[in-house]
């Protein structure tokens, strides 16, 4: 039998329960007939019913399409072991090894350094949220038609937040800026890190399993939570941005944790969102947060962790705001209002001096300069400060009249400890060209020597002490542990002999403060017997000092002291640290816990806190420590923000 003719006006297609091809179990009339007899309020009611049905199957067909694209995208980008670009390149067949060469970028093609002309259209960002997705789509068909610049700037202004309160922030407007920022990082030669195809050592693998069980605890107790309180299995929260989780991004990446790295960058994808009515600490948040979303951008090439970083930047820069140009501590990144703790208008030292890094990072990639020169302006006006020790730099500066405040005292540990890390790691990150920088590196190690060095009894152990008003004092904070590996650093990148032969002195001095503990670990602060005697050891510790909060500094110096002399005897050091985190930290329900008492084998007191750095760090250096292939994270390659988290050096030019 034929079917009748379709009634006009195509209502066949909208009739409840028929077929599109008129057919129907009772006969082709029977719709039709039914309809004829319905009220017009009734037809109208079915098709208002039909329209909104239609627009939902519309809806969720656009959704699970974008879902299907993504999942695509990101398990071929899961294979991609590509930094997005790394300045000091390696050899063009390093990457030619890989058979994963990322589409239009294989590794026998000419090298494009540095392009800065129109966005490659070719070139797709590897991955990102349908949303986000579908503002590249807008951006890039504005720059095809011409649009780029003023008119595309526009568009996304009024989709991005920018700076303080509901305001948006009225900056300099740069045409070009946007083509650069979404085509160029993408064009560059690949170079892949190779961790997850390396081959891991025994060694290696215990950190990865150090790392998977910490992973888990956090996994089922404190996800998407700033830090995992693994003995009550619960969390808590300082920022409330899941700072766990993006500090331990780029670790999972070099660790070749694929699958926890994607469920990772879902979260970020989906739920990490800066626009929140909270205070963070501008240091804290620029060293974990701002320095992981980066380094993972680098890492993996996935232009969703630069966004992210690039809001949560513009987030920050409230916080320069300052009569003085020194930011202050605290920054809410959802009114934008910045301000000094509630107890003073001082910052310390090395908060406002150990954000550079990240921050030039950002302006390079983004070709956004706001960055670099908020940051810049900060280490040019510390460099010209009064109250300084022969390069020795005070704790605490004022964000009103910027000058140096509690002058006199003077050390290496808590609220001074990076300002001396980071003059070195920005000559490096910048070319080595910034003699400035370099100048008071120098200045202050030879200030180091002249003011802070002393040596105990009985094993005549080289060590950092601390000064008050001319007063010396023999208390070294774990926090200098840092030192040993600044030091090594900048010998390997030039710099005196000497700086090296520090090094090994100050390493072997961290080294001690783990091994003359009951546990095998070290305390937070020691304090070094100066007197002759057999009967005290060198490591001396008070009652309040006594904890251990999974700190990195020294397996962090013991990573670069075998990088750098291939002394073996660094790893086994730091094997036997590993091996007492687990024996006195490692929670058995997941996670691994800081304790209260280093010195009490049978009751170290777990205190309930896996800090953030544990992931981001300690664990990172561990596994960097016990590789012995040079080029994984090359030091000539990468510079680690005082958060272990990699960023490219900048190529000389
Ligand atoms: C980390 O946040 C960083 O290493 C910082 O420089 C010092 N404090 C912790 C680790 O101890």
């Amino acid at each position: 039998m034929h079917p009748r003719p379709a009634p006009p006006g195509g209502a066949l297609a909208l009739s409840p329960g028929g077929r599109p091809d008129g057919g129907g179990a009772r006969g082709p009339c029977w719709p039709w007939r039914k309809w004829k007899q319905l009220s017009r309020l009734q037809r109208m009611m079915v098709l208002f019913l039909l329209v909104v049905l239609m627009l939902f199957g519309l809806r969720s067909y656009v959704h699970v399409a974008d879902e299907w694209t993504a999942v695509d995208s990101r398990s071929a980008a899961a294979g991609q072991m590509r930094p997005a670009n790394p300045p000091v390149l390696p050899a063009p067949q390093k990457a030619a090894e890989n058979p994963e060469a990322v589409a239009g970028l294989s590794p026998q093609k000419p090298q494009r350094h540095f392009r800065r002309g129109p966005p490659n259209l070719q070139i797709r960002a590897p991955d990102g949220d349908p949303q986000e997705r579908r503002q590249d789509r807008a951006q890039r068909r504005a720059e095809v038609v011409g649009e780029a610049g003023w008119g595309a700037e526009a568009q996304r202004d009024g989709l991005r937040w920018r700076g303080a309160g509901t305001k948006l922030e009225q900056g300099p407007r740069h045409p070009p800026k946007k083509a650069e920022f979404f085509g160029w990082p993408f064009q560059q030669q690949a170079l892949r890190i190779r961790a997850s195809r390396t081959p891991q050592n025994e060694r290696q693998k215990a950190v990865v399993d150090a790392f998977l069980h910490a992973w888990a605890g956090y996994r089922k107790f404190a996800w998407g939570h700033d830090e995992l309180k693994p003995l009550t299995r619960s969390f808590s929260e300082w920022f409330g941005l899941g700072l766990t989780l993006i500090d331990a991004l780029d670790t999972m990446w070099i660790l070749g944790l694929k699958k926890e790295f994607q469920e990772a960058r879902k979260w970020v994808s989906k739920k990490l969102r800066f626009r929140k009515n909270v205070d963070v600490n501008l240091f804290e948040s620029t060293i974990r947060i701002l320095g992981g979303l980066l380094s993972a951008f680098h890492l993996s090439g996935d232009i969703l962790f630069l966004k992210k970083a690039e809001d949560f930047g513009n987030r920050l820069m409230p916080a320069f705001r300052t009569p003085s140009k020194i930011p202050y501590s605290m920054v809410n990144i959802g009114t934008g209002v910045a301000h000094p703790p509630r107890w003073t208008s001082d910052s310390t030292v090395a908060e406002v001096t150990s954000i550079q890094l990240e921050f030039r990072e950002l302006s390079r990639l983004t070709g956004d300069k706001k960055f670099q020169e908020a940051a810049e302006e900060v280490t040019r006006r510390v460099h010209a400060l009064h109250g300084k020790l022969d390069g020795l730099v005070p704790m605490f500066i004022n964000t009103n009249s910027g000058s140096f405040t509690h002058l006199g005292m003077f050390t290496l540990g808590a609220r001074a400890d990076s300002y001396y890390e980071y003059l070195l790691k920005q000559w490096i990150q910048g070319g080595k060209k910034e003699r400035q920088l370099l100048e008071d590196y120098l200045e202050a190690v030879d200030g180091i020597r002249k003011h802070l060095l002393a040596r105990s009894e009985p094993r005549k152990l080289t060590f950092v002490g601390e000064l008050n008003h001319g007063r010396f004092s023999a208390k070294m904070d774990h926090l200098v542990c840092f030192l040993p590996g600044t030091l090594a650093l900048g010998a390997h990148h030039g710099l005196p002999a000497e700086h090296m032969e520090l090094a090994q002195a100050l390493m072997d001095t961290c080294y001690q403060m783990y091994r003359q503990m009951e546990t095998g670990l070290s305390p937070e602060t020691a304090h070094f017997n100066l007197h002759h005697t057999k009967i005290l050891k060198d490591v001396q510790v008070k009652a309040a000092d006594r904890h251990n909060l999974l700190r990195p500094e020294t397996v962090e110096s013991l990573f670069y002291l075998y990088r750098l002399t291939g002394d073996r005897k660094y790893q086994d050091w730091g094997w036997e640290i590993l091996h007492s985190f687990n024996t006195y930290t490692r929670v058995p329900s997941g996670g691994y816990s800081s304790i209260s008492n280093v010195q009490d084998p049978r009751h170290p007191q777990p205190r309930d806190k896996m800090e953030s750095f544990f992931l981001g760090e300690t664990l990172k250096y561990l596994y960097l420590l016990f590789s012995d292939d040079p080029d994984l994270l090359s030091l000539d390659t990468y510079v680690f923000n005082t958060e272990a988290h990699p960023l490219p050096i900048w190529a000389p030019s």
